[in-house]
C-alpha cells in the first residue's frame, strides 16, 4: 500500500534565474515567506518577488518618461485590468471609434497596456518602446518612492487606483492560489491574512502604498489622480469624465449626447470583458490564464470569506495606519 507523503516544499527557483546584480541585491535584503512559490524581498520598504525585482531595477535605471506618457499605478488586485481597459479605450477613442471591431475585443487589457517592471523591463533590460503611439500608456504597481526618477522629472501623468483593503486581500488570496505550482496546495486564508496584516504582501505594506500616492495627489493634483475601485463602481460615468478631464481629453458635448461614455463603459464592463473568447480561453505570454483576472468584480465580496474578528482586526489596522491622512475606506 502506498503511504501518503507530505507535499514537497515549494522549489524556490526564481532566485536562481535572476541576474548577478539582482542576486547580489537579494542577498542583502530582508526576506519573508511569499504567497506563491518564492520568498518576498523587501526593497525600498516594499515587498517584491525576486524576478520582479530585476524588472524594478531595470526600469528604475532605464525608463525615460515622456511628458505625454500616462502611467496607471495600482495596488495589485484593485481593478488594474478594468482601468487598463478604460484608459486604453478612452485615450484611443478617435483611433478606434467602432466598438464592434475594437482591439479590446481580441486582446486582454494587460497586452494593450503593459506593466513596466512586470513585463517590459522584466523581459528586456532596455526594451524598445518606439512602437508605442503617443500618448504612451504603461502600468506599474511600484510604490511612489520607487517609481523611476524620470517620471517625477517629466510632465507625465499618474492615475492611481486602489481598493478597499479587505476586498483587495481576498482577491489577492484567490489570485495567488491560482498561481501556485501544482502539488503545492493553496494558502490558508489565516496564514496569508497574518502576512498581509504585517505588511508582507505583493508591493505591500498596502497602507504605505496608498498613502504615498494619496499624499502626492493632494500636493500635486495636476500630476496624480487618486481613484478608488468602489467609487468607480458606484458612479462610473462621473469617474470616467473626471479621468478624461484629468488627462486633458475631456468628452465634448457632442460625445456626451451621442452616449460615447456609456459605450466605453459597456465595452470595458466586467460582463463584457470576462465573456470574450480571448479572456475565457486565452493566456498571457507569461503563462497566466486571462480568466484569472476576472473573478467576481464586486464590492464587498470579502464579507463572504473573512470572519467578524478578521474584519475587526483589518479595520483597526487600517484606521491606525491611515489616521490623520484624511483617507478612508
Ligand atoms: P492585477 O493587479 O493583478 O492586474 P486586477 O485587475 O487589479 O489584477 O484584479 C482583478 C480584480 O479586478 C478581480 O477582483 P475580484 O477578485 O474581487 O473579483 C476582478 O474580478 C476585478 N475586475 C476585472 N475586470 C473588471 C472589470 N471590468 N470591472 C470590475 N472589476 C473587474
Amino acid at each position: 500500500m502506498p503511504t501518503s507523503q507530505p507535499l514537497p516544499p515549494p522549489k524556490y527557483v526564481e532566485e536562481d534565474v535572476v541576474t548577478q546584480e539582482c542576486k547580489d541585491l537579494l542577498s542583502s535584503l530582508p526576506k519573508e515567506r511569499g504567497w506563491v512559490a518564492t520568498y518576498l524581498y523587501q526593497y525600498q520598504g516594499f515587498w517584491h518577488h525576486p524576478r520582479q525585482l530585476q524588472g524594478v531595477l531595470s526600469c528604475q535605471q532605464h525608463f525615460q518618461a515622456q511628458d505625454t506618457d500616462i502611467l496607471l499605478v495600482t495596488t495589485p488586485k484593485s481593478g488594474t485590468t478594468w482601468l487598463k481597459a478604460l484608459l486604453f479605450a478612452l485615450v484611443n477613442r478617435t483611433r478606434y471609434p467602432d466598438t464592434q471591431t475594437h482591439p479590446l475585443l481580441t486582446n486582454n487589457p494587460h497586452i494593450l497596456v503593459p506593466f513596466l517592471e512586470l513585463k517590459l523591463y522584466l523581459e528586456n533590460k532596455v526594451p524598445d518602446l518606439t512602437s508605442f503611439a503617443s500618448p504612451r500608456l504603461f502600468a506599474t504597481h511600484l510604490p511612489f518612492l520607487s517609481v523611476p526618477k524620470s517620471v517625477g522629472d517629466s510632465e507625465c501623468k499618474l492615475v492611481y487606483l486602489c481598493r478597499n483593503p479587505r476586498d483587495t486581500f481576498v482577491s489577492l488570496w484567490h489570485f495567488t492560489n491560482k498561481l501556485r505550482p501544482q502539488n503545492t496546495g493553496t494558502n490558508s486564508l489565516e496564514e496569508v491574512f497574518d502576512l498581509f496584516c504585517r505588511g508582507v504582501s505583493l508591493y505591500g505594506p498596502f497602507w504605505d502604498h496608498v498613502l504615498g500616492y494619496w499624499k502626492e495627489s493632494l500636493e500635486n493634483p495636476q500630476k496624480v489622480l487618486f481613484l478608488k475601485y468602489e467609487d468607480m463602481k458606484a458612479t462610473p460615468t462621473v469617474h470616467l469624465r473626471r479621468l478624461a478631464e484629468f488627462l486633458g481629453c475631456a468628452f465634448s458635448a457632442e460625445e456626451e449626447t451621442k452616449g460615447v461614455l456609456d459605450e466605453l463603459l459597456r465595452l470595458c464592463s466586467f460582463d463584457n470583458l470576462s465573456n470574450l473568447e480571448v479572456n475565457v480561453n486565452g493566456k498571457l505570454p507569461s503563462g497566466e490564464e486571462n480568466k484569472a483576472f476576472f473573478r467576481r468584480g464586486e464590492v464587498g465580496d470579502s464579507n463572504n470569506y473573512l470572519t467578524a474578528e478578521m474584519i475587526d482586526q483589518f479595520d483597526q489596522i487600517i484606521e491606525e495606519k491611515l489616521h490623520g491622512s484624511g483617507l478612508k475606506f
